[in-house]
């Protein structure tokens, strides 16, 4: 259904997180948010932009998005008729990079036309392939061993179907091996976030011991042709996180043989157009997916549940509960995991919460709206 963007307006939030989060390259104790709000005719849609406060991830940081944002994206799009959400990515098509600012835009598009049409936004991306979501956990590195095996108890006590837990050198074997000890039998994967080379491949050999699920990104952000060599090396399937920003990308990292399961976020590769695609090469060579997550607040919470609904989505995701996060969530009501482990997915219109604007107004530090 076609709309005209009339106003885009942008929202920086500071929200701080319920526990700090430590991945190899760094811990994180608040979150920098801006959410897009793109409106026409009165209507409004929500998108958040996935990146962190730093250019550690990838090269996104909050600032830089919020000036690329103002300078590039929204003119590039105010006062322009879309055809469909599937369109909203071709106005800034030729930015470079920077595809977890452009997805916020991106995704608030997408969740606008399903608001204009009156459908749950899982429909309008041709999701609905299950209405309940398989969740996971992602947990950060702790300060003492003792106290990650409690986190990850708690966990699984609340019913979380696997656990992953970040890793760097010098918190990787040992720390597994004591997990392993306590748990021989939950769904076990590690996070690398990038933190090793091929020069560690006999050190990364030795995870192979732990029956994990899949091990994540253990080599560098933008490296597919090691991850192949490394996967040949090792019995442990690999999954890909960074590296993958296009379905391009997921097709040559299928083709060398780089992994067996990909992560794919709704940001890193630019919004919902690409997730399908990304999601449609994987599920074309048998691969599976998951959706994965960036501490996001409620609004981008909600998108990944609609993203997690597309058929390919087998494994578990990063989609957690919102109190995992945030001892008040900006939507209403909040996101909630069943004793099953299981996010019940909603039939409301649009990306299926509404926003608690009270709080969002109280946690909101900076707002500037951009009109034709
Ligand atoms: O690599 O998946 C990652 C958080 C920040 C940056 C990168 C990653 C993560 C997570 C958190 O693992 C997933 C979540 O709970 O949102
Ligand atoms: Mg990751």
């Amino acid at each position: 259904m076609a709309f005209k963007l009339d106003a885009i307006r942008l929202h920086r939030l500071e929200i701080p997180l319920v526990n700090f989060f430590e991945t190899s390259f760094g811990r994180t104790y608040s979150r920098s948010i801006i959410l897009v709000e793109v409106v026409s005719d009165g209507v409004s849609g929500w998108g958040e932009v996935t990146c962190g406060e730093h250019p550690f991830y990838n090269e996104e940081w909050t600032e830089a998005a919020w000036l690329l944002l103002k300078h590039y994206v929204a003119p590039a799009a105010l006062g322009r008729t879309l055809a469909s959400a599937s369109e909203s990515g071709a106005s800034s098509a030729g930015i470079k990079g920077h595809r977890m600012t452009r997805g916020g835009f991106e995704a608030a598009c997408w969740d606008l036309e399903a608001r204009i049409q009156g459908v749950p936004l899982w429909q309008l991306i041709g999701g609905g392939a299950r209405k309940e979501i398989p969740c996971g956990v992602s947990i950060g590195i702790q300060d003492s061993v003792p106290q990650l095996l409690e986190k990850i108890r708690t966990e699984v006590e609340a019913g979380y179907r696997r656990i992953k837990m970040k890793i760097k050198p010098g918190w990787d074997i040992d720390v597994i091996c004591a997990v392993r000890r306590e748990f021989p039998e939950i769904l076990l994967m590690a996070d690398a976030n990038s933190a090793y080379t091929l020069h560690d491949i006999d050190h990364l050999k030795r995870l192979d011991e732990f029956d994990l699920m899949m091990m994540e990104q253990p080599l560098a952000h933008d490296e597919i042709i090691d991850h192949a060599a490394l996967q040949a090396a090792l019995k442990t399937p690999i999954c890909l996180d960074e590296c993958i920003r296009t379905a391009h990308h997921a097709e040559q990292a299928i083709q060398l043989g780089a992994c067996r399961i990909i992560n794919i976020k709704l940001g890193r590769v630019g919004g919902f157009a690409e997730a399908k695609r990304v999601h449609d090469a994987a599920h074309a060579h048998g691969i599976p997916v998951w959706c994965g997550g960036m501490l996001e607040s409620g609004v981008g919470r909600a998108h990944n549940i609609a993203l997690s609904t597309l058929p390919g989505f087998v494994l578990p995701g990063d989609v957690s509960a919102s109190k995992r996060y945030w001892k008040r969530d900006i939507i209403d009501p909040w996101v909630e995991v069943t004793p099953r482990g299981t996010i019940v997915v909603n039939d409301q219109p649009g990306f299926g919460y509404a926003l608690d604007l009270e709080f969002l107004a109280s946690v909101r530090v900076a707002q500037e709206t951009l009109r034709p």
